[in-house]
């Protein structure tokens, strides 16, 4: 398979222009390509994942790769797929998100200034002139074709301001400059599909400028969507972010095993660096056995040990496995908290009678019900059946002299913290 048929078998080819000469162009010796990401936020989170390791596929396959921060386009906002205008962050705040992205991107990519680059646009962004850039740049726009393009059409009626407009000259200007910067000589851009207009806008500035010979690339990838058609990297309490103490390894490890049987098979194509054989056998394996889970847990496993680390993946697993079982007496501390995070708990001085206990952490409405679960089994403290409603739960007996954990029967956990 060459790179492109991976990339179609993998779903991961939205829309791309040029495709024939590409795939020649790629056969013919390596091509440098790019993909930007504006320092919108604190972290990057999975959305941000598809294409990294999609620019990763290019660099193992000999290409040469660019991870582009918006520093300057940070600091106007991509109006692309955004129904109501972005927040203006200050300065100050986009820089230190620029840098948190460059060391987040460094976890993927080797950067070694020769195959994999990083840069920042805020760098030939910042001395732009006005006058220049509408005399040397604004001249080579149409505004008829540019009100034509997605993200300006979808916001006619609801309104946009002229600095998001002005968003796409922008990235055009990243796009060119790489391609005249003799070192880099950046010939494609990737990106998501909302990013169509955006690189194809600066294709055509880049033969504008260069000369209609200029060769030039674009892909675009599809927008993640689960079968029940709803955005995929979005969970009750937000988006699923990269950086480990905002989404811990065993929350994004649980949201990848959570992943339906109809996306599974899909996501591992387009999230991990399995191979077709590889992939084609754990989809036979769910055919077969579904409620093993297979594809999700290897799904899950790829991704944790290449965000985070294959030590982080593995506890993740031992909480979840624990979690699972019911059998949580292997755990410690740190993965309690891990496991425990959001679970209803309380926090005790010293000693509780497991009846006020269970009401007080509201595992039980009442005294009455709290004896009615004891009396039938449905409760274990750290793993064993208490039936005795003189039980006491104590610091003593806590798992490192810091968690009781209770359960309810088989799902309902509880926690308190001594
Ligand atoms: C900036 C300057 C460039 C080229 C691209 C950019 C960023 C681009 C953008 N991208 C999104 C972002 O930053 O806004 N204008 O949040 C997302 N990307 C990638 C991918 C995606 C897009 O970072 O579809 C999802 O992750 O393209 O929404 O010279």
């Amino acid at each position: 398979m060459t790179l492109l048929e991976e990339l179609r078998w993998r779903g991961l080819i939205y829309d791309v222009i040029n495709e024939e000469e590409l795939e020649k162009r790629l056969e013919e010796k390596p091509i440098t390509l790019y993909c930007g990401f504006d320092p919108t936020a604190d972290s990057l989170h999975i959305g941000s994942l598809i294409p990294i390791i999609t620019l990763m596929r290019f660099h193992r396959a000999g290409h040469r790769i660019i991870a582009l921060v918006g520093g300057g386009t940070g600091l106007v906002g991509d109006p692309s797929g955004k129904k109501t205008e972005r927040a203006l962050n200050d300065k100050e705040t986009v820089f230190d998100w620029s840098e948190i992205f460059k060391k987040q991107f460094a976890r993927f990519i080797p950067f070694d200034n020769k195959t994999a680059f990083c840069v920042d646009n805020y760098k030939w962004l910042k001395d732009m002139k006005a006058l220049d850039m509408w005399r040397n740049y604004g001249r080579h726009f149409n505004v008829n074709i540019m009100l034509s393009k997605e993200s300006v059409k979808s916001r006619l009626e609801e309104g946009l301001t002229y600095l998001e407009f002005s968003y796409m000259i922008m990235q055009s200007i990243d796009f060119l400059k790489m391609y005249q910067d003799p070192k880099l000589h950046c010939e494609m851009q990737i990106g998501g599909q909302d990013q169509w207009g955006n690189i194809t806008s600066g294709v055509d500035l880049i033969r504008r400028i260069e000369g209609a010979e200029a060769q030039v690339y674009a892909l675009t990838m599809p927008l993640v969507l689960k079968s029940d058609g709803t955005k995929f990297g979005k969970t009750e309490s937000g988006a699923v972010w990269l950086d480990s103490k905002k989404t811990t390894p065993y929350e994004m490890y649980q949201f990848f095993l959570n992943t339906a049987d109809d996306d599974a098979v899909r996501f591992l194509k387009y999230y991990t660096f399995l191979s077709k054989a590889e992939i084609e056998a754990l989809e036979k394996e769910m055919q077969v056995a579904p409620h093993f889970r297979a594809a999700q847990k290897a799904l899950a496993r790829e991704v944790v040990t290449l965000v985070h680390s294959e030590e982080a993946y593995l506890q993740a697993l031992k909480v979840s496995e624990a979690l699972f079982s019911g059998n949580i007496k292997d755990l410690n501390a740190e993965e309690i908290g891990i496991g425990f995070k959001d679970v209803p708990s309380l926090e005790i001085d010293s000693e509780i009678n497991i009846i006020d206990c269970l009401v007080q952490v509201k595992a039980a409405v009442s005294k009455r019900e709290a004896r009615e679960f004891l009396k039938n089994g449905a409760i274990t403290v750290n793993g064993n059946i208490v039936k005795d409603f003189e039980f006491t739960v104590t610091k003593e007996n806590a798992i490192d002299k810091q968690f009781t954990i209770i359960r309810r029967g088989k799902k309902n956990y509880y926690l308190v913290k001594h």
